[in-house]
């Protein structure tokens, strides 16, 4: 997969795309990342690339010709088609469907926007799928471009060691006696010692008896999902 950021940030993200997970994914050809400054493609001598509000009102709202430009720069780099996204307090909430859906592209185009917004006329001209990382106010989209890359990279084939693990996750829709399939949290996991601090692992995690071990996660899973996040289990 091949990821295009388009940010007035670029130096926000080689520390987090280089290390752990992401950094190890683009070692391995899983993915390659390219971040791009918006300013570059500026017409205007100043280099501006953000404006006062018309109507007035607080803050500077992006121009659209330096992103336009950009993104039509960007995605001639290449000749695959992008999936374009906007980080944006009004798109959808991100869910690991959504994450899931994403991870099956060949190129993603993101967008992180910063102050007030982004001159509505280029999003309708750019039409991009809008994502939001929830009902809270950041300062500016380069965060949620950074942990919507984590998400869907950690997905990709070969990235993750164990290849089971992201199909365990929390979140994961899974098949669940009664229920079918619905997205529940993971159980609770434990290491050595057997016994800490007067503490002592379920029993049944050192009884050997793999059959039970299994039938414990699932009832386990099902429990918390009930106590702290009933709400899924009325999904799908
Ligand atoms: C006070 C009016 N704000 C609307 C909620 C304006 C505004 C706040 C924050 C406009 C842009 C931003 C910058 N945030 C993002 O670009 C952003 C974001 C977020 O703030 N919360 C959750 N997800 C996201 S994705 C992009």
């Amino acid at each position: 997969m091949r990821i295009d950021v388009l940010t007035l940030f670029p130096e926000m993200f080689p520390a987090v795309l280089g290390a752990s997970i992401l950094g190890r994914a683009q070692q391995a050809d899983a993915v390659s990342f390219h971040t791009h400054n918006i300013r570059d493609w500026a017409d205007n001598k100043h280099n501006k690339v953000d404006d006062r509000p018309f109507g007035g009102g607080p803050g500077m709202v992006m121009m659209c010709q330096p992103l336009h430009d950009a993104v039509t720069a960007v995605e001639a780099m290449d000749a695959a088609p992008a999936e374009r996204i906007l980080l944006s307090p009004q798109g959808a909430a991100l869910t690991q469907p959504i994450v899931e859906q994403l991870a099956a592209a060949q190129r993603l185009l993101l967008i992180a926007g910063h102050y007030e917004g982004v001159d509505e006329r280029v999003i309708e001209e750019l039409q991009p799928q809008q994502i939001s990382l929830g009902d809270y106010v950041l300062s500016g989209g380069e965060l949620p471009a950074l942990v919507l890359i984590d998400a869907i990279v950690r997905l990709l084939p070969g990235v993750l060691g164990h290849e089971d693990s992201a199909a365990e996750d929390s979140f994961a829709a899974r098949q669940l006696p009664d229920l079918g399939t619905r997205r529940v949290l993971d159980c609770p996991h434990y290491t050595r010692p057997a016994v800490w601090n007067g503490r002592a692992v379920p029993k049944v995690l050192t009884s050997g008896d793999h059959a039970a071990v299994e039938a414990w996660r699932q009832q386990q899973m099902l429990e918390r999902t009930r106590k702290l996040r009933p709400d899924l289990l009325d999904e799908l």
